[in-house]
């Protein structure tokens, strides 16, 4: 069996590390050889990036264009230290976020420049694209009231107006719409039951589980 890129977007408390959770334990009772990672963080530099990019440090804001460099450094490092090797070696991947997120939040939410986040994209990527990306749709409160209730504190992305979750959000609408066979939307206002009956179905449809 060869291995899988599995891409899980959408915004601040859509449910992602959840379906996550719950995917790899279905995969792995099938018998499939799961890696779960994450953008930012998949990696011990990573790990570092992740820190420096959700961290407020309230005298000195990151510069976007700074914000864009990181994440794409991040994604460099993980594609070539995590998912190359484990897709080589017949893994399924389940990635929480990858390129959509930095369209979505650096083009749509910051309003940065879309060629170059594109261009950013395949340098860091190699051209290495998703198998299938799963869209948990929920709206942007839905998933912040989900955050607050989790009593952790909003990070510096978090912290930004609603303004800008509702672009990230409309970004996300605009990518499934032009990038249908790759990117599902999911309705992540269901149970958690539900939309982990929903992601099967659609795994099992479009990689032939
Ligand atoms: N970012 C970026 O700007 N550019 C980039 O290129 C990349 C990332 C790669 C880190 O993301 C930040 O980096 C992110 C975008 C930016 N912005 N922020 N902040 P992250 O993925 O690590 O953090 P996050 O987006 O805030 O996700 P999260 O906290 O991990 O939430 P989640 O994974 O989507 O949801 P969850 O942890 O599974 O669930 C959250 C809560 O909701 C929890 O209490 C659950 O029990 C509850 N929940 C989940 N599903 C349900 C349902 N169906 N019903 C009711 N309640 C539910």
């Amino acid at each position: 069996m060869g291995g899988k890129l599995i891409v899980f977007e959408g915004v601040e408390g859509c449910g992602k590390t959840s379906q996550m959770q719950l995917c790899c334990e279905w995969l792995q009772n099938l018998g499939v050889f799961v890696v779960v990672t994450r953008e930012p963080g998949g990696t011990e530099l990573g790990l570092h990036l992740r820190r420096l990019l959700l961290e407020k440090v309230e005298n000195e804001p990151i510069a976007e264009v700074t914000e864009l460099l990181l994440y794409a450094a991040d994604r460099s490092h993980h594609v070539e230290q995590e998912l190359k090797p484990n897709l080589a070696d017949g893994k399924y991947i389940l990635c929480d976020r990858y390129t959509d997120s930095t369209t979505a939040y650096q083009g749509y939410g910051r309003g940065l420049n879309m060629s170059l986040i594109n261009q950013l994209n395949l340098i860091a990527t190699g051209g290495l694209e998703s198998d299938l990306t799963i869209w948990l749709d929920v709206d942007v409160e839905v998933g912040l009231a989900r955050k607050k209730g989790d009593g952790v504190g909003f990070d510096r992305i978090e912290q930004e107006t609603i303004a800008f979750h509702r672009r990230v959000q409309q970004g996300y609408a605009e990518l499934a719409a032009s990038h249908p066979a790759r990117i599902v939307r999911v309705d992540g206002t269901l149970s958690q039951a539900a939309v982990q009956q929903v992601i099967q179905g659609i795994l099992r449809e479009k990689l032939e589980l």
